[in-house]
């Protein structure tokens, strides 16, 4: 059985070339002119693209008192609606929880994944257990990734002595930290005082974690990655503050990574001073929605190469959820969901309007995170040999976004009534069609684990300030008494 992808053009993150692929046994055998196989695809007048790779999703997650309502079925089917055909879904270990114990939790949640998916470790405490199992975690699980939250004090939050501690763990497994960057005791003393002041809607939400707790942690972070010898990953990066501090890092040859949002490039603070208390509080996530001027800085960074992937966060609750935060802004879960329509806005308000490539839009939605994660080219490639994880896409396929015929399972879509132009025609998990333009074909469980290689340490090449400031030992006569 083989299956022909025919008459498309092939685009990739370097090329883009008319040809035809061949898939067998879920991977791509041959590429090139006048292929044949038992069956055939239509690609006439579409792209034919390595499938989306979003690296941030959180489904059935628990959280501020409830669970994500998108489970790995109904998320990674909204994936794959949208053109993605691998999520990567942090793992989080509770209060006293061994990492193990919660990988375990996690792994049960996984058994009718429509997609391939792979989990990020997050680090929510350090002591010696937490040291130790990093290295099963990562040699005998294949996780090669470690979340750290420098905000949500008194949850998930982790301060900076064992952040560090982690970060040089990371550096010695050949592990690449993440950081969801925003100052959590500013955040949360702001949030106090807000609330004092009676400010306790939505729209304060966004007031208590401004850009500048954003910028700092960023930095803060950045300079500790620094130290520890260790390239850094910075998660939805909203804002100027942010992005001008990964900037600088890249400018002097760390490898910081920097990864914006969809949400945040498209949607802006606006949308929090809307009078319906349901729709700003949909909207709720941190960080939050940004200005316009912050905007420009993300589509700047992504057309310039200082940021390197787009993703969503994807972390849906329903109105009812959302419901919890009245009359106190600070219990709304945060999140929003964005799986299924990342790729379509992404195409539509940067490959149509002019502001990416279509060769842009192919690294940042999939072979540079594929790279970053290393898994590529497994994933993330058009090459004989990868998963046959691939999008075709038709340019001129166009809809009105709209929760009435979204695949979530929440009762809202923040970019409700946006047109899109550019969707899939076909998506393919590992060679099977589980996407026809509207047809959902998707089959639970079909999804696996994608195991991550640790990096070689030829990836830990920072700046070189350590050997300048390197323990000099001294030998001193004359040291004074003292207690006398
Ligand atoms: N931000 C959100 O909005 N939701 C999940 C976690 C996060 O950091
Ligand atoms: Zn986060
Ligand atoms: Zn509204
Ligand atoms: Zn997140």
């Amino acid at each position: 059985m083989s299956k022909v992808i025919k008459g498309g053009t092939i685009v990739t993150a370097d090329l883009t070339y008319k040809a035809d692929v061949k898939i067998e046994g879920g991977r791509i055998v041959e590429i090139g002119p006048n292929l044949s196989g038992t069956e055939t695809l239509d690609a006439t007048g579409c792209y034919v693209m390595p499938g989306g790779i979003d690296p941030h999703v959180h489904l059935e997650m628990p959280f501020m008192g409830t669970y994500s309502s998108d489970d790995f079925e109904s998320g990674t089917r909204a994936g794959l609606a949208g053109g993605t055909t691998m999520v990567v879904d942090f793992c989080l270990p509770g209060p006293e929880q061994s990492l193990l114990e919660a990988l375990q939790m996690w792994d049960n949640k996984t058994s009718r994944a429509n997609a391939d998916y792979s989990f990020h470790m997050a680090i929510t405490g350090w002591n010696e257990r937490v040291f130790n199992e990093m290295e099963t975690v990562v040699k005998d699980r294949g996780i090669n990734t470690f979340k750290h939250f420098m905000a949500y004090k008194g949850a998930l939050m982790v301060n900076d002595d064992e952040m560090f501690a982690s970060f040089q763990r990371c550096a010695e497994l050949g592990a690449l930290p993440l950081v969801h960057a925003e100052n959590g005791d500013v955040v949360a003393s702001m949030t106090a005082k807000l609330l004092a002041d009676g400010n306790n809607g939505p729209e304060a939400h966004a007031y208590s974690r401004p850009p500048e707790v954003e910028g700092e942690a960023t930095n803060r972070a950045i300079m500790l990655a620094d130290m520890a010898g260790v390239p850094l990953y910075v998660v939805h990066t909203s804002c100027e503050q942010a992005h001008e501090a990964i900037r600088r890092a890249r400018q002097k040859g760390m490898r910081v990574y920097g990864e914006p949002l969809i949400q945040h490039l498209t949607l802006d603070e606006s949308e929090y001073f809307d009078k319906d208390w349901d729709h700003a509080a949909r909207r709720v996530m941190s960080p939050p929605f940004r200005n316009k001027q912050h905007q420009d800085s993300l589509w700047a960074g992504l057309q310039s190469g200082s940021l390197s992937v787009v993703a969503t966060d994807h972390c849906a609750f329903t109105t009812d959820q959302k419901r919890f935060g009245v009359g106190d802004f600070s219990k709304i879960p945060n999140g929003t969901g964005g799986l299924e329509d990342r790729l379509p806005m992404l195409w539509t308000h940067g490959v149509n309007t002019g502001r990416l490539t279509m060769n842009e839009f192919v690294a940042v939605t999939s072979t540079n995170i594929a790279k970053i994660l290393n898994v590529y080219p497994k994933k993330g490639a058009i090459l004989v040999g990868a998963d046959a994880d691939i999008v075709v896409w038709d340019p001129k396929r166009s809809k009105t976004i709209s929760a009435k015929t979204q695949q979530s399972s929440i009762d809202y879509n923040v970019f409700e009534g946006k047109q899109v132009t550019g969707l899939p025609r076909f998506t393919l998990t590992r060679g099977k069609v589980a996407i026809e333009e509207s047809t959902v074909k998707t089959k639970e469980g079909h999804g696996q684990f994608v195991k991550r290689e640790p990096f070689q340490a030829v990836n830990k090449a920072l700046s070189t300030w350590k050997e300048l400031v390197a323990p000099r030992k001294v030998e001193r006569s004359g040291i004074p008494a003292t207690g006398v």
